[in-house]
C-alpha cells in the first residue's frame, strides 16, 4: 500500500514539475517607455542617475487573474542610498505600455484602475512613508499610506547596488498575492483583485516602473522568468502543502 502510494505521488510531482516549468521572456516581449533602454546585458534600465526621469516597461502578452502564476524578475534599486530615489513599481493594469507620473509617484501614481507593489527608497512624509526602504501593495494609483492593501513593510537598504530576486505569486484560490525578495516574503495580501480593482475583468498586464525626482539612481531590471501553474497543478501543490 505505502508502495502504490509512492508511485502516485511521484507520478503527481513529475507531472506538476513538468506542467509548471517556469519560461524565461525574452526582450521582445516587452515594450519600453520613458527613459527606458536595453542595456548591454540584456537588462532593462528604466532611469540612471539623472533628475526627473522615469521609465516603464510592460510584458506584451496579458496574464488571466483566474489563474495562478509567479513572475520572477531581477532588480536593481540603485547605488546611492542616503541621496538615492524614488524607486521602483511592479505594477498590474487593464492596458499595458504606460507611465505615471515621477518623483514621489515613482511612475506609478495616477494609473487606474490598478495594483502596484512599491519599492520605496525615499522618504516622503507627507504620504506617511516610513523612514527605511519599504514595500507596499497599492491600489488604483494612489500612494500615500492610508489607502494600501498590505504595508507599508521596512526593508533594509536596497539601494546597495546589487540585484535582487523580485518574486510575485498570485493564488487565485485564495486570492492571495505575495511579493518575496531574495527567496524571503516580504508583503502579502488578500483581495479580490478581479472584482474589486479591475471592474470583473481579469486579464491584465504586468510591468516596472521607476522614477526619479529631485534625487536620483539607476534603477534597473532583469527579466527571469514566469510559470503559469494549470489549476490541476495548483490543486496538486496545496494537497501536498507545497504553496
Ligand atoms: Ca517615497
Ligand atoms: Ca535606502
Amino acid at each position: 500500500m505505502a508502495v502504490r502510494r509512492f508511485i502516485i505521488i511521484s507520478i503527481l510531482l513529475t507531472c506538476f514539475c513538468l506542467i509548471a516549468i517556469g519560461q524565461r521572456p525574452t526582450i521582445e516581449d516587452f515594450t519600453m517607455s520613458g527613459d527606458t533602454y536595453l542595456t548591454e546585458d540584456e537588462c532593462f534600465r528604466l532611469t540612471e542617475e539623472n533628475d526627473y526621469s522615469s521609465g516603464s516597461i510592460w510584458y506584451k502578452h496579458a496574464i488571466d487573474l483566474k489563474k495562478p502564476f509567479s513572475i520572477r524578475l531581477s532588480i536593481m534599486a540603485g547605488c546611492q542610498d542616503e541621496v538615492g530615489a524614488d524607486g521602483m513599481v511592479f505594477a498590474f493594469a487593464p492596458q499595458p505600455n504606460r507611465l505615471g507620473y515621477r518623483g514621489e509617484g515613482i511612475g506609478y501614481s495616477g494609473l487606474a484602475p490598478s495594483i502596484g507593489i512599491e519599492i520605496d527608497t525615499w522618504l516622503n512624509e507627507h504620504l506617511n512613508d516610513p523612514m527605511e526602504d519599504h514595500l507596499a501593495i497599492m491600489v488604483n494609483g494612489r500612494i500615500g499610506h492610508w489607502n494600501d492593501l498590505a504595508g507599508p513593510v521596512k526593508i533594509p537598504n536596497i539601494e546597495d547596488c546589487q540585484r535582487h530576486g523580485f518574486y510575485v505569486i498570485w493564488s487565485p484560490s485564495e486570492q492571495k498575492l505575495s511579493v518575496e525578495i531574495d527567496g524571503t516574503e516580504i508583503i502579502s495580501t488578500s483581495f479580490d483583485l478581479v472584482n474589486k480593482v479591475f471592474r470583473g475583468n481579469s486579464l491584465v498586464y504586468w510591468g516596472m516602473t521607476a522614477a526619479t525626482g529631485r534625487y536620483n539612481n539607476i534603477h534597473e531590471v532583469c527579466f527571469d522568468r514566469i510559470t503559469h501553474f494549470s489549476p490541476q497543478t495548483e490543486e496538486i501543490r496545496r494537497s501536498y502543502g507545497l504553496n
